[in-house]
């Protein structure tokens, strides 16, 4: 380690203390850490002196992605009062490791703005997890697929006004086309030059990446409550025995299509490389992992599902990858705002890795219907 690093480390760990005691937390500070791989908040594992007492999970929120704290804030704690009440009531359930548990403030806010103006938030963290940037067996897929399929059935009877819209149009495909192409035209950090045969990749299917999207609007597929970033690494398995318990990051929980959950989950769970894989040929949609993570949905959502939905369960991991690498596209031409990276060209390599996805599901979209069809209307399972 650095002596710079050292610095930094005491320096965000005292900022993290008086950040702590702003909190309804339990027990002592005894230090703060840098946590997790996600993309969009700063995060940090605070642990207390006490071994009996919970640890805590520190946000430091990001205001250019939500733009409005408190609607994120409200729908979270909406949602995970709802999921409590219910795992409460299953035998043997552990509610505090089953959802996400908001600590509010001690001035009864659901967050806390510090003297600099950064936005915080703070959870229970959930003991004993494991998460996964890659999955490499049926057994997990399977348990991320049926948690998943919980939480969109334990959320189908929310009673209430709808859900905030936290990121408006996050999974309109035609919005994500529209800011796609004026980005191109305006080229912001002159990179157009570099991305001509993605930008061909798109043009090519840009219309029917709208299907999906299209049949929302004309009422064929309903809106209901869809957690929007199933990232699998935002599943949390137990450490011990492997079981899925919850599913976490619940910023862009909102109103929505179930493929973007569906579609989100396969574009991670079944490729075979990393989301950012700059070996292309170790990318693929491994067919075994979409059977086994749509088996573990299904049986949970199934019975919930019309007719329609079911007929493009298949499509929409192709949809949500296409949409995933024009996303980071779009990103790379505006020179960067928007996903965190790690050197120059990240967002074009997360590019490339989702297009070269989207070949290998287009390849076996086929088997991906009858599996779906299988799985749903075999004998005895109607
Ligand atoms: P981002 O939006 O930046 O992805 P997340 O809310 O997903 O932020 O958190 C980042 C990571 O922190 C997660 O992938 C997970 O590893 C970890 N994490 C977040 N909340 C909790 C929690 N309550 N308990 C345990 N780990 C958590
Ligand atoms: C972001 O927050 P995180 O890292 O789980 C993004 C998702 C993308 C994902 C790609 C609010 O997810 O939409 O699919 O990166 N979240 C937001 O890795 O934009
Ligand atoms: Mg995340």
């Amino acid at each position: 380690m650095h002596l710079s690093d050292i610095k930094l480390d005491l320096k965000n760990s005292h900022t993290l203390q008086e950040i702590f005691v702003k909190f309804k937390t339990d027990g002592t500070f005894f230090e703060g850490k840098p946590f997790g791989t996600g993309h969009i908040h700063d995060t940090f594992l605070i642990s207390t002196a006490e071994s009996d007492l919970d640890d805590y999970i520190f946000q430091k929120f990001n205001v250019y992605v939500f733009k409005d704290i408190q609607k994120v804030q409200e729908n979270i704690s909406r949602v995970t009062e709802h999921l409590r009440k219910k795992i409460e009531k299953l035998p043997g359930s552990q509610p505090k490791r089953e959802t996400l548990t908001v600590i509010p403030s001690k001035n009864n806010k659901l967050w806390h703005i510090d003297e600099t103006g950064n936005v915080w938030r703070a959870f229970i963290y959930i003991p004993d997890h494991i998460s996964y940037d890659i999955v490499d067996s049926a057994d997990k897929a399977f348990e991320g697929g049926r948690i998943v399929g919980r939480f969109q059935a334990m959320l189908s009877d929310l009673d209430g006004p709808p859900l905030h819209e936290t990121i408006p149009d996050f999974h309109n495909a035609a919005k994500r086309l529209e800011t796609f192409y004026q980005k191109v035209s305006e080229d912001p950090a002159d990179r157009m030059k570099i991305v001509k045969p993605e930008c061909r990749f798109v043009d090519k299917r840009a219309e029917s990446m709208k299907t999906i999207h299209n049949l929302g609007i004309e009422g064929k597929i309903p809106v209901r409550i869809t957690h929007n970033d199933t990232k699998f690494n935002n599943i949390l398995f137990d450490r011990y025995t492997g079981k899925g318990l919850c599913i976490i990051d619940l910023d862009t929980v909102m109103p929505g299509l179930v493929h973007y959950d569906f579609g989100d989950a396969i574009r991670t769970v079944a490729n075979t490389g990393a989301e950012d894989e700059a070996d292309l040929s170790k990318i693929e949609m491994d067919i075994n992992l979409f059977k086994a993570y749509a088996e573990g949905y299904l049986s949970e959502i199934k019975n919930i599902l019309n007719e329609t939905e079911i007929e493009y369960l298949a499509f929409a991991p192709i949809v949500i990858t296409f949409i995933q690498g024009v996303r980071f596209l779009t990103d790379y031409i505006d020179g960067d705002n928007y996903y965190k990276i790690q050197h120059e060209h990240h967002n074009l390599q997360r590019t490339r890795a989702q297009f070269k996805l989207v070949e290998s599901m287009e390849k076996q979209y086929k088997e991906m219907r009858n599996i779906i069809r299988e799985l749903v209307y075999q004998k005895g399972n109607c």
